[in-house]
């Protein structure tokens, strides 16, 4: 693993649902030791503190989504940041909750088209986050991302989709909630996406080197979205929208050695960490060592496997 410019850029944001608690998260991390983690593996750490939302109009609280107004604010921030600080290393975004990754995703994909190289983003997630703010039943925006970064309509008043990412170079680990709406669109698209059924079939292995190396052949940069509710609750019971039957502790750390061998990560969101709901930490922990386990940590050193 070459060393890297790690780079924390923390992003207390919390108006993309509705139970209090994600603005904490930054802090957990910061808590639960990731900076040491990082330099003790050898990489540099520059981490920015705690950002702020571009100015924004309050939200009035009328009309059917939660706080639209903030996020768009934060959503021109994170754009700018996330163009920023992939300019000079591995921007780590520090949630919050997964509205962060409208700005963090896009500000991704700005960059690598301005590098003439395509972004690809792994989304591990129990839930497909591709509602539109017409789709949305709950209004809250964190079930938005995927369908605002790939440049589907209804997204009035956010900043406008300059380098949409393509459907083809997406993939989703870890479904096992998915609102009908989102289903329908979905199987209309040529985003992959695997589900607990599958992964507890075959493995959650194949899908992931099979996406790899895609990334590979096509001199891709990886952008990796980790939604805490990705993982087993039981394992994991910080996030407001848990779901039963999620990875284990060994097929995330798996996930994330994976892509660690492959040499493709970009950038990273760690989301949706709630510290209201963890139990002594032990949830910020987990997702610390995974970041670790994305950046080197390993019981034995391997030859990197080549994917291509
Ligand atoms: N699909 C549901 C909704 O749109 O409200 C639940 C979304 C949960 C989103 C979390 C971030 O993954
Ligand atoms: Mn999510
Ligand atoms: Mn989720
Ligand atoms: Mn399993």
């Amino acid at each position: 693993m070459t060393n890297r410019t790690c780079i924390l850029v923390g992003a207390p944001v919390d108006s993309g649902q509705r139970r209090p608690g994600c603005l904490m998260g930054p802090d957990a991390y910061r808590t639960a030791g990731l900076a040491r983690v990082l330099a003790d593996l050898g990489h540099k750490v520059d981490d920015l503190g705690n950002l702020t939302p571009a100015s924004h109009n309050p939200d009035t609280g009328e009309g059917r989504l939660h706080r639209p107004n903030e996020t768009i604010g934060w959503t021109h921030r994170l754009i700018r940041t996330a163009e920023q600080a992939l300019g000079r290393g591995l921007p780590i975004f520090l949630g919050g909750d997964h509205s962060l990754s409208l700005g963090s995703v896009a500000g991704a994909a700005n960059h690598a088209a301005s590098r003439g190289r395509p972004l690809f983003v792994l989304w591990l997630d129990a839930h497909s986050d591709f509602h539109t703010p017409e789709t949305t039943a709950s209004g809250n925006l964190h079930g938005t991302p995927l369908g605002y970064v790939t440049g589907r309509g209804g997204f009035g008043g956010f900043p406008a989709i300059t380098n949409p990412v393509p459907q083809r170079n997406i993939c989703i680990v870890g479904l096992r909630s998915v609102d009908r709406p989102e289903r329908a669109a979905l199987q209309d698209t040529e985003i992959r996406y695997h589900d607990m059924r599958e992964i507890d079939e075959f493995g959650i292995a194949r899908p992931m080197a099979a996406f790899l190396e895609q990334v590979t052949a096509q001199n891709g940069m990886l952008h990796v979205s980790l939604d805490v509710d990705f993982l087993d609750p039981a394992i994991a019971p910080a996030v407001g929208t848990t779901v039963p039957g999620g990875a284990t502790i060994r097929e995330a750390h798996l996930v994330m050695e994976m892509i660690c061998d492959s040499g493709l990560l970009s950038s990273l969101d760690l989301v949706e960490l709630n510290p209201f709901l963890d139990e002594r930490g032990r949830t910020a922990q987990l997702m610390v060592e995974l970041t670790a386990s994305a950046l080197g940590r390993r019981v034995f050193d391997r030859p990197t496997r080549a994917y291509a």
